[in-house]
């Protein structure tokens, strides 16, 4: 962890930077029921980044679903892009422009998709572990089972015949191991079978008495391995067909670990050493105390967990167990701790499954997934979801977990620059990528409309470059990215075209997934110049130009991105007062207005372009196009209208879109989506992690806002408590991050401000907002600033 030290401080004086009010401390980070899980969605999630775990806690029998991140069946598919794509799009481009939308469709179906399906690869359980206890008949008493997020450990606990057996589950990031320990207060007490399998393409044996080892693949390019030890104070532990049995011990560990051949290497096809690393791993963790293994859990764990404290206030409901808080909470009961404790999972979930060692970052399901046939098979979905997982990334400080992200984005270069040219010509330069990509560097399009031909992504990710170096002020990692950057750029400029205003427009264009409906009735998902695109390429020419300053490199290169970036054709306003999400004003015609996509918003948020303060007409605009689509939708779908309320600085309703999502249910489907499991994983449906990474970076957009630049100093604007809802008068947040590589800690009370601290690395201020005014930061005295020595490489 970086050490700062505090040069100056101005304003009030005192001895350490931080929150009055925050604490870790309470029932406020602890998930807990009273009866082990029945299905999937209410088993509990623990995670070391790479590897993963879903914990039942049954008493006859504990079931616990294991995961590793580069489980994917299929392998590379260098074929999928139609070399011959770019023959037609002249032909596209002209059936568009003389509204010809059938047609365009039939071309953009025939020629632009891919002639592959990216569903042959598939992200999958690695296995399952399953202990069946052989224990005295009796009644269950006492049951608890539970989620410590301040520790990242769970737990199930019970009596049975006046004997109690505890069980607690962690998974390790520094010893690479998923710890498992059983006990029970009486002698002989502990009698079970362990289990390790997988229900496709594995074999499991014992390689001594101790020790099981699962092998296997999942087709022809994956190779896994998992190895699980049995550590037993007292009792007797055999092997016997090919499972472990324990009999008359109390105090027992269960190590697991667990390897694969990937590596994410587009040049090698992704195939690395084999994976008998687990074994190495099994060695190593063995050597280890219980206490060993915990005591470097926590410290690992809790210097992230820790950077961020919220506290919102807490109420006696929040003593009940966690799906009862979820239905009193619905209906109407006072909870504001239930909010941080969703903030919190987030950010918990977020460590869980992408640590910034991990080989690949997390995908729709995150880290866990309960089959072989994942929804969406778990892709990396780039037209909104794999983005919405970072969200909160570099907000809540877990800047670190970022990175897989990031590196990830990299190995789609070398294949997107295939998939330009065969969808745009030999000739052009740079990368694109379509709307979904896995772990075997896909970036063709996908298989038909409305999703298929959409080539918006490589900008949307090239965001998540420049956020990292804007919350940070890392130049050396600026510089590491910048041609990413750069060549997403020269992509657009190279396919960008005029339109019958001689406006620049890129052409096919597409707003995810949604339909166009013109006014005579043809019908498609390929346009020139949508919102969305419009929005994506505005941002990304406008992120790589103030790179490419901040590193003073390519001068011309940069007035070219200014240049043409001024030629863009801007957002437009249609008759219902909405943003235009098509080249035309064709809004009204849709057969689905509540189409869960706000894809056209994309410029207020993730985007800047958009904002009350400096398009406050195109701010008004986009209110008019978030009330036409309505507040139902999918779990992400809502969390990202939390943001988006938030941006319009109307917290109340960003907060109702909050309340909606934390809806409990247990069944979600397309008819009725959305909503949370009972283990407060959202519901999109089925399971899709986004919604929860989207709710916390909705919070945070509630709290502090920081995206707008001043015109004065050129700074990122820290905006404080922008979207307060009026549900959350009193409270407190310590650790935030903000762009322009700050570090800012609010306090509020009736719905006022009343303290903030804010770090800074540089030697001037940055410009601070409150209420809609600029604060002056040394004669108001709530204001705290702590400036800091700047690294060698930053200068945000
Ligand atoms: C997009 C969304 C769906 C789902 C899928 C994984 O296709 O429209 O709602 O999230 O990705």
């Amino acid at each position: 962890m970086k050490t700062l030290r505090t040069l100056t401080v101005l304003g009030l004086a005192i001895s350490s930077a931080g929150s009055l009010r925050a604490n870790t401390s309470g029932e406020n980070l602890l998930l807990w029921y009273q009866s082990p899980a029945e299905k999937w969605i209410e088993a509990l999630p623990i995670g070391n980044g790479r590897l993963g775990a879903m914990i039942f806690g049954g008493t006859a029998s504990e079931r616990i679903f294991l995961n590793d991140i580069t489980v994917w069946s299929g392998g590379p598919q260098p074929n999928a892009d139609r070399p011959d794509a770019w023959k037609f799009l002249p032909e596209l481009r002209q059936a568009i422009r003389e509204g010809r939308y059938n047609d365009a469709t039939k071309l953009a179906n025939e020629h632009f998709t891919s002639q592959t399906k990216i569903g042959k690869s598939k992200y999958q359980v690695l296995g399952e572990l399953t202990l069946d206890f052989n224990q005295a008949e009796g009644e269950v008493k006492n049951y608890r089972r539970w989620l410590d997020i301040s520790r990242a450990m769970a737990g199930t606990e019970y009596t049975i015949n006046g004997t109690t057996f505890k069980r607690e589950v962690f998974a390790s990031a520094p010893d690479k191991a998923i710890v498992i320990r059983l006990s029970a207060n009486k002698a002989n007490s502990l009698n079970f079978t362990l289990d390790l399998s997988r229900s496709e393409k594995a074999q499991t044996r014992f390689v001594s008495p101790d020790t099981l080892v699962m092998t296997g693949n999942t087709g022809e390019n994956l190779d896994y391995e998992s190895h699980v030890r049995v550590i037993a104070n007292d009792g007797i532990i055999k092997g016997e067909n090919d499972k472990l049995t324990v009999n008359h011990a109390n105090d027992v560990i269960i190590l697991l670990t667990a390897s694969t051949s990937y590596i994410p290497d587009y040049s090698k096809g992704f195939k690395g050493a084999d994976p008998s690393i687990a074994s190495d791993q099994m060695k190593a963790v063995s050597n280890k105390t219980y206490g060993q293994l915990v005591a470097a859990h926590l410290s690992d764990y809790q210097q992230y967990f820790q950077r961020v404290l919220i506290d919102l206030g807490s109420t006696k409901a929040s003593e009940k167990p966690t799906n009862e808080r979820l239905a009193a909470f619905r209906n109407g009961e006072n909870d504001p701790s239930l909010i941080s404790l969703v903030y919190q999972f987030g950010r918990y979930l977020l460590i869980s499954c992408s640590r910034p060692d991990n080989p690949l970052p997390s995908n729709l399901q995150g880290l866990w997934a309960e089959n072989m046939k994942t929804p969406w098979h778990g892709n990396y979905t780039i037209n909104i979801n794999t983005q919405m997982n970072y969200w909160p990334a570099e907000m809540t400080a877990l800047s670190e977990m970022h990175q897989p992200l990031l590196r990830h984005i990299q190995t789609l270069v070398e294949p997107g620059k295939k998939t330009a040219k065969a969808n745009f010509g030999p000739e052009v330069s740079g990368w694109v990528t379509g709307h979904n990509s896995n772990v075997w560097g896909w970036t063709s399009s996908g298989d038909k409309l409305p999703w298929g031909v959409w080539f918006g992504a490589n900008g949307w990710l090239c965001q998540h470059l420049w956020e990292h170096y804007a919350f940070t002020g890392d130049k050396n990692y600026l510089r590491s990215v910048y041609p990413t950057m750069k060549e997403a750029c020269e992509f657009w400029l190279a396919t960008l075209i005029e339109d019958t205003d001689g406006k620049l427009v890129p052409s096919p264009s597409s707003s995810p997934e949604n339909w166009l409906v013109t006014d005579n009735g043809e019908t498609s998902a390929v346009d020139e110049g949508t919102a969305m695109d419009k929005a994506i390429v505005w941002e990304l020419f406008h992120n790589t130009a103030r790179a490419a300053s901040a590193l003073g490199v390519d001068d011309d290169f940069r007035q070219k991105l200014d240049s043409v970036r001024n030629r863009l054709r801007p957002q437009q306003i249609g008759k219902a007062g909405q943003i235009m999400e098509w080249s035309g004003d064709w809004d009204l015609n849709s057969k689905s207005m509540d189409h869960r996509h706000p894809s056209h918003l994309y410029a207020l948020h993730p985007g800047s372009q958009i904002s009350v303060n400096t398009t406050p007409a195109l701010a008004a605009a986009a209110k008019k196009s978030l009330e036409l689509r309505g507040d139902a939708g999918t779990g992400w779908s809502m969390a990202w209208k939390i943001n988006l309320w938030a941006r319009l600085k109307d917290g109340d309703h960003a907060y109702k879109l909050l309340q909606n999502q934390l809806a409990p249910t247990s069944e979600s489907s397309m008819r009725k989506p959305g909503g949370t499991y009972p283990n407060l994983f959202c519901a999109h449906p089925p399971f899709q992690i986004d919604g929860n990474f989207g709710a916390t970076a909705g919070i945070t957009e509630m709290l502090l806002q920081s995206h707008e630049i001043s015109n004065d100093s050129g700074r990122y604007i820290i905006d404080l408590l922008p979207a307060l809802p009026n549900a959350l008068p009193h409270g407190s947040v310590k650790g935030l991050r903000a762009r322009g590589a700050c570090e800012v800690s609010i306090d509020w009370e009736d719905g006022e401000l009343t303290r903030v601290w804010i770090k800074t690395r540089t030697s001037t201020i940055p410009p601070i907002r409150y209420a809609g005014k600029y604060l002056d930061p040394v004669k108001d005295m709530r204001i705290v600033l702590v400036r800091q020595e700047a690294r060698d490489s930053e200068n945000p």
